[in-house]
């Protein structure tokens, strides 16, 4: 799969694409970043990405031009996400939509806000990543960066492979703990040290269900 970021902060993305899962999905050629850096598609001498809203008030607002001709160049197929506070939620539901698909495309915006024919006349959807304000739409491109990719075939190895978390799927998952046994007078579950694989079984998907109906009634609701 390819992915394409449009943004200010090529730099932003360094670490992050180089790191963890996403990092070593990109060795292994599962899937290839493509960062463009949106100050290349200007064509003045100051790079200027941003300028005076018309109808007047503070702030500034990103220029058309440089996000539509940055796509010229890369005619991206598959969808183009502006990312976004106004844009639908971004949910596990679209991370599978976009890794079953051969490329996305992410378009950061900052500022006061991009001029809306980048969203009505170039985008394919506007996503948001949750109900808070971000500086810019960089830290939400990584998350659905992350979550898109960790889903690529290949992508996660054997110890931290979703497939054994499967009996859980839609819920939130149970409390797991490692040694030591009793720790500052906190003592594992008897049940997990029982050696009953069946119990453990059990006590993990009551612990599953019991947890997702109190703190996300609304995930519990939806997934019944
Ligand atoms: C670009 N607040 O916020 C939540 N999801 C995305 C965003 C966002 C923002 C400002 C600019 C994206």
């Amino acid at each position: 799969m390819r992915i394409n970021v449009v943004t200010i902060f090529p730099e932003y993305f360094a670490e992050p694409l180089r790191t963890s899962i996403v990092g070593r999905a990109a060795k292994a050629g599962t899937v290839d970043y493509r960062v463009v850096d949106l100050r290349d598609y200007t064509h003045d001498r100051h790079r200027t990405v941003d300028d005076a809203p018309f109808g007047g008030g503070a702030g500034m607002v990103m220029k058309p031009e440089p996000f539509f001709e940055a796509l010229d160049d890369m005619k991206p197929e598959g969808p183009i996400v502006l990312l976004s506070p106004r844009g639908q939620t971004f949910d596990h539901e679209k991370a599978v939509r976009f890794a079953v698909g051969i490329e996305l495309t992410l378009l950061c915006g900052h500022y006061k806000g991009v001029d809306d024919r980048v969203a009505t006349g170039l985008a394919t959807e506007e996503l948001s990543i949750g109900d808070y304000v971000l500086s810019g739409g960089e830290p939400a491109a990584l998350v659905v960066i992350d979550a898109v990719v960790r889903l690529l075939p290949g992508a996660m190895g054997d110890h931290e492979s979703a497939a054994g978390d499967s009996f859980y799927d839609g819920l939130l998952a149970p409390p797991e703990y490692t040694r030591p046994a009793v720790y500052r007078g906190m003592a594992v579950p008897e049940v997990l040290r029982s050696g009953d694989h069946a119990r453990v079984e059990a006590w993990r998907m009551e612990q599953a269900e019991d947890m997702t109906r109190q703190r996300r009634p609304e995930l519990w609701e939806r997934e019944r």
